[in-house]
């Protein structure tokens, strides 16, 4: 029988977000975002903290890992590990401070044209998300976040300037980090990060999450058709957070559990990909009453607007049970913050996604959080972090060459040590790259390599045949 292999141009690297990264936070004119007023720790989002930074309480995104100074000697470590692709985001409030001004902040935009020159000098492609919980807070202290449809006049104009700026260096784009994160709409955090919304501060908390939705999806549309306006080469994907649901057992209520809690993940990428809301969306507006407000036209841009590939984040499955909900599925082992591990659900979720929309699919999160042992000698031995990653990528290979998936590129999460999103954690850490840094707010931020670094070199040089 013939070996198969991943195709030759198979976009292996790595992926981290701008505010988990680059510090930075007031430098070089850029404006507060929604992710720069979660203080360390609990990362609890109250209304204080929306209103005003509170002054002598510690934010980890105000510094995360300095990449703003660091990015040269960072993407050195990218091109030496072998990366063909880098995936970050741009802040949007470097480009518009507050959000709503008419002209962008020159500084900001050549900030990323410095950093997209530094990746492409070791042709390394820049992968780019346009939001990733990084509203500007102005946006949402006076519009009240995306409850506003003028807030789509903003985000578009800013997705106008960056592709425009970045046409002939950045090819490959995605709209919103983990829309579906929003579906979660009773844990602030999400809400807040994902769309300057805390929705349980609202009478009806599941209607105003479907309108700041639908504001999101004309949004994604109207960028996608810019995108392919000012060149047709560049690639607008959407991102969801995928978490597959197992029925906990072949008990009929159990599996038609299941298929309800994945239509809260698929319902966003129904939209994005298909281009009209799903039946059993609009079947919940009309059994709860719900009005969204649409405008005329915006069907037909749903329509239009789809999204070229699906990128997703990979990281854990859950199992649910009828009466009791999600439930810990008793087969699978969980990491230290109770993520569980199963990377037969990565192979899962590749041909339930791609079963489901035909289009390429791209896993730009995958990664296993852990906390680092540095020994005496400076080494940091993270077989755990190699044996979760080596895992998944075996069952990654599976779908590609067994079931035939369509896949771009394998992104692993934190390839450099960054803050954690949940958690505000630095020793929360993913990465190849271990920084010095901790929670307390010590560390010289100095960068070094960990065992992970050599082993994931060896895979990315041997297009994954050497694991
Ligand atoms: C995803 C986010 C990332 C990232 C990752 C790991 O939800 O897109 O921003 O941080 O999860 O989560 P955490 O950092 O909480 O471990």
């Amino acid at each position: 029988m013939k070996e198969l292999t991943l195709p030759k141009d198979f976009l292996w690297g790595g992926a981290v977000a701008a505010h988990q990264v680059e510090g930075g936070w007031n430098k070089g004119g850029k404006g507060p975002s929604v992710c720069d007023v979660l203080t360390g720790g609990a990362h609890g989002v109250s209304r204080e903290i929306t209103e005003q930074v509170v002054a002598g309480k510690y934010y980890p995104n105000h510094e995360a890992v300095d990449f703003y100074s660091h990015y040269k000697e960072d993407i050195k470590l990218f091109a030496e590990l072998g990366f063909k692709c880098f995936r970050t985001s741009i802040a949007w409030t470097r480009i518009f401070p507050q959000g709503d001004e008419l002209q962008p902040n020159e500084e900001g935009l050549q900030f990323y044209d410095d950093m997209f020159d530094e990746l492409l000098k070791y042709n390394i492609e820049p992968v780019i998300t346009l939001s990733h919980f990084e509203m500007p807070l102005h946006l949402v202290q006076q519009y009240g976040g995306w409850t506003s449809r003028r807030v789509v006049d903003f985000f578009v104009r800013f997705a106008e300037v960056v592709f425009e700026r970045y046409k002939n260096k950045v090819k490959y784009w995605m709209t919103f980090n983990e829309i579906n994160n929003q579906r979660n709409w009773r844990v602030p955090l999400f809400g807040y990060c994902c769309s300057g919304v805390v929705f349980t501060d609202h009478d009806n908390p599941q209607e105003t999450m479907y309108q700041v939705l639908h504001h999101q999806f004309v949004a994604s549309a109207l960028a996608v058709k810019a995108a392919r306006r000012i060149n047709p080469e560049m690639q607008v994907g959407c991102m969801l957070a995928m978490s597959p649901v197992y029925p906990f057992s072949c008990k009929p209520e159990d599996v038609m559990s299941a298929q309800e809690v994945m239509r809260e993940r698929y319902l966003f990428t129904d939209v994005q990909m298909r281009g009209y809301y799903p039946s059993y969306v609009l079947k919940e507006w009309e059994h709860h009453g719900f009005t969204i407000n649409m405008e005329a036209g915006d069907e037909q841009l749903l329509r239009e607007g789809t999204c070229a590939y699906l990128g997703f984040s990979y990281y854990m499955s859950n199992a649910v049970k009828a009466e009791e909900g999600k439930i810990a599925n008793p087969h699978v082992k969980a990491s230290d913050w109770g993520w569980q591990i199963d990377p037969v659900g990565l192979r899962y979720a590749l041909c339930e996604l791609y079963e489901r929309y035909q289009k390429p699919l791209f896993i730009v999160e995958n990664g296993f959080g852990a906390y680092d042992k540095v020994e005496d000698d400076g080494s940091i031995n993270d077989d755990y972090r190699i044996d979760y990653l080596r895992a998944h990528i075996k069952e990654m290979i599976k779908a590609v060459t067994v079931d035939g998936v369509d896949l771009m590129g394998y992104t692993p999460w934190g390839c450099i040590d960054c803050v954690s999103f949940t958690t505000g954690q630095y020793s929360k850490r993913y990465g190849f790259i271990y920084v010095n840094k901790h929670d307390d707010g010590t560390g010289d931020m100095s960068r070094s390599r960990k065992k992970s670094f050599a082993w994931y070199q060896g895979v990315i040089a041997s297009n994954g045949e050497s694991l």
